[in-house]
């Protein structure tokens, strides 16, 4: 036996390693006995190893160990030809570093994952070891850090803001209420306030985080906790500037997932978009026009969303497309007006395949403009004192907007379910595991 200091290999790296005693560590990934010899395959974190096994002790000692039993395995690399990697491992001595595992409800070994929604989400501590989940994690990761980068590389500064609040940002219909010490209080719907209230401190802010929304139907694209990723810069002169800024965070998520995630881009078969330099962006009157629907409807339909998407690929060779000027009534107070026609808001959607994938846009900067916002809706200006306050102390033009991260994976590999890109989903039904 070598010493237990001997470094460990990965799986990936093995091919390095010809001729050499090596260390492996990781999961039994799928064992297969022949009549004179055992196939093992090993998985850790960067794939999966292949060990033959001749000897008939260490042969009865796999028999006994369930798939997903955590092993270390030491052996001699040889070359082979028909092995995957082109290497695999000999003259194995098998260690196991734990009971055997009970035996997952999904053969993880098969390449395809055959599994309906409930049970790849109940068994989610497994079923998110199946290369294929692995692989589209990887690309949420990759995205996330994307994100972070491109932010780090303007002057951004990273903060974190409250999950727990007084008041709701977004709109009182779909906010989690829960009981703070006897006070009222609520799950953060997005980081809002608090982005644009830093605005007024470092000029440029993200938050990367979870938000909560009381969802009570269960549609494919809407979970009751999701990931924001959210921005604001100070200094802008209206929400184009802010297109411009998330225009470049989506090319440096993109450029994360091909430099983070190659393989698991392969292994899924993605369809990775590309940004255009200019994201194509039509009125919202024009979206209700290119869709038929009537010029008074407040908002876009799902379907007219699929529409638009279809149109910009069509026309532009785009997935991506910005919807610019929702009407008023539809968009939060905070929405800075259209300064020609106040029927209309400074602000956009961006559709991605045809999915609203982000909301944005320029928000009011002046305390007075609030009051009044707020005073046109009819709603009290109580439980907004302290954020109205901020608007007293000097905050500069200023928009933002927030990706949601569990859209944006479902987009890109073309999930029917959001609850699939998402590693533990929360929704009207689900709060385990
Ligand atoms: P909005 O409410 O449109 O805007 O949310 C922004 C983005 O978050 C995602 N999203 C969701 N994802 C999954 N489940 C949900 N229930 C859900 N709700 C929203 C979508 C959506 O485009 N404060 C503003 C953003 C801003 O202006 O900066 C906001 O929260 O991808």
């Amino acid at each position: 036996m070598q010493s237990p200091a001997q470094p460990r290999t990965l799986a990936r790296h093995l091919a390095d390693h010809v001729g050499d005693q090596v260390r492996l560590a990781g999961w039994v990934h799928r064992r297969r006995r022949l009549a004179a010899l055992t196939f093992l395959v090993v998985r850790d974190r960067s794939g999966l190893a292949q060990v033959v096994v001749r000897d008939e002790d260490v042969r009865r000692q796999l028999d006994g160990l369930g798939e997903e039993s955590t092993i270390e395995v030491r052996g001699t690399v040889t070359s082979a030809d028909q092995a995957p990697g082109g290497v695999e491992v000999i003259d194995a001595v098998i260690e196991e570093l734990g009971a055997p595992a009970q035996t997952p409800v999904v053969a993880l070994w098969r390449p395809g994952l055959d599994a309906t929604l409930p049970i790849l989400l109940d068994h989610a501590a497994t079923t998110w070891r199946h290369p294929r989940r692995q692989a589209v994690w990887q690309l949420a990761a990759a995205s996330m850090r994307g994100f972070r980068d491109t932010l780090h590389r303007a002057h951004y500064t990273e903060i974190a803001t409250p999950k727990v609040v007084a008041a709701a940002t977004e709109s009182g219909a779909s906010v989690f209420e829960l009981d703070w010490f006897g006070r009222p209080a609520y799950l953060a719907q997005s980081p809002q306030f608090y982005k644009q209230t830093m605005v007024g401190v470092f000029e440029r802010v993200f938050d990367v985080g979870p938000v909560f929304r009381a969802e009570p139907h269960g549609t494919a694209r809407h979970l009751a906790q999701y990931t924001s990723l959210d921005a604001e810069l100070g200094f802008v002169h209206d929400h184009r500037d802010v297109l411009a800024a998330l225009r470049d965070c989506l090319a440096g998520m993109l450029e994360a997932i091909g430099s983070d995630a190659e393989q698991a881009v392969e292994l899924l078969g993605t369809r990775v978009p590309e940004v255009p330099a200019q994201i194509p962006t039509i009125h919202f009157r024009e979206a209700l026009r290119l869709v038929g629907a009537p010029d008074d409807e407040p908002d876009l339909a799902p379907e007219h969303e699929r529409a638009l998407g279809g149109w910009a690929l069509a026309e532009h060779g785009s997935d991506f497309l910005a919807v610019e000027g929702y009407p008023a009534a539809k968009r939060a107070f905070y929405t800075h007006p259209q300064p020609d026609d106040p029927r209309w808001t400074n602000s956009f959607d961006l559709l991605f395949r045809g999915l609203e994938l982000v909301s944005g846009g320029q928000r009011l900067h002046r305390y007075d403009d609030y009051i009044r916002a707020l005073e046109l809706r009819g709603e009290s200006l109580a439980p907004y004192e302290t954020y109205l306050d901020v608007f007293r102390r000097g905050i500069p033009p200023h928009g933002g907007f927030a990706v949601g991260l569990e859209r944006w994976t479902a987009q890109l590999v073309g999930a029917a379910n959001i609850r699939e890109v998402t590693l533990f989903p929360r929704d009207l039904h689900r709060l385990t595991p």
